[in-house]
């Protein structure tokens, strides 16, 4: 069944207004303060829509986040029953010190499709759209998989980028690269938006992979659903609590590739405002009291991919 087209405008409204509580928090160097007011925004009016919804990927488990955590029930409980994955602030660090990439982010699917994993990190690795889904893989080598994208793409491989989140756990990705003679985008955080660079040619990047958060890939993939593009993640379930809660969870295999129509099923809304600069969209601006804000909407079944900027008056 196809998400409401109603739900667009009530998404774009919702992570806009969680990007501008975020606003007086820029570069106050509290990541806590700025991702509760977030938080306490999407929450708020999460529960106005007139749906039943229920968040698949949140702050957290219910015993560790007080607001949006896995499991709570939000919405006017009259409507369709809906999963809802949300980050109100991905890129505490970039908010916390006013630096680029700072987004608000939700997706939205129908009852059970969307992924619901617990809080733990994902192998992943996205690309773009037209290449064959066999021939891009977790386990391949990075000179397998960018020989097979470099062939599909009919570009030299030489000439292929990566991007890669900046930590000493991709140091072998990042070393085989430079000995392929391969360009790497390295990011310091913001790996949603990372994973997404892979969707238009003129972000220059031909593959994004390493290891993250596992909530993060799975918003990601809503959005690299509807661009068409390619998507696998393996979750990392490396202590006995992980695997615990991963069984709580009806996940007993946790060397599974999920391949991207595991993680989001059929139709999936996607909402992503820009709160400081970023690749994606630019950040929030102030302008003659008004908040000019960039917000990313996908929407699969409508095939719907723009960018809408919204001129929001701010109160004093
Ligand atoms: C990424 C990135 C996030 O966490 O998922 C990353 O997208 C992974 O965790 O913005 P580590 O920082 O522990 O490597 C963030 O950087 C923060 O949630």
């Amino acid at each position: 069944m196809d998400i409401d087209k109603v739900f667009q405008d009530q998404l774009i409204k919702i992570t806009q207004e969680a990007a501008i509580s975020v606003y007086p928090h820029l570069g106050k160097n509290n990541k806590n303060i700025a991702d509760e007011a977030a938080t306490n925004s999407m929450r708020n009016n999460l529960n106005k829509m007139n749906i039943k919804g229920n968040i698949v990927i949140g702050e957290g488990e219910m015993d560790e986040a007080p607001m949006l955590f896995i499991g709570e029930k939000v919405g006017t409980n009259k409507g369709p029953e809906l999963d809802i994955a949300v980050d109100p602030l991905e890129g505490t660090n970039f908010a916390a010190k006013n630096l680029p990439g700072a987004i608000s982010v939700i997706a939205m699917s129908n009852k059970n499709d969307l992924f619901s994993a617990p809080e733990s990190y994902m192998e992943k690795i996205s690309y773009p759209k037209g290449i064959d889904h066999n021939a891009i893989d977790l386990d391949f080598s990075l000179k397998k998989n960018l020989s097979n994208l470099a062939d599909a793409k009919n570009k030299k491989l030489e000439n292929l980028r990566i991007c890669v989140l900046d930590r000493p756990r991709h140091k072998k990705i990042i070393d085989e690269a430079k000995s392929l003679n391969i360009d790497v985008k390295l990011i310091s955080d913001g790996d949603v938006s990372g994973a997404l660079l892979v969707t238009d040619e003129k972000y220059n990047v031909d593959l994004f992979l390493g290891t993250g958060g596992g909530p993060e890939g799975v918003l990601a993939a809503s959005a690299l659903d509807t661009y068409g593009c390619g998507f696998q993640g393996r979750f990392i379930f490396d202590t006995d609590e992980l695997k615990k809660r991963a069984n709580e969870m009806g996940i007993y295999d946790f060397d599974k590739k999920y391949k991207l129509d595991e993680i989001v099923k059929g139709d999936s809304l996607f909402c992503a405002t820009g709160i400081t600069q970023g690749d994606l969209m630019n950040g929030l601006e102030m302008k003659n009291n008004k908040m000019v804000v960039k917000t990313l909407i996908t929407h699969k079944s409508q095939n719907m991919k723009k960018i809408v900027t919204g001129e929001i008056d701010i109160k004093k």
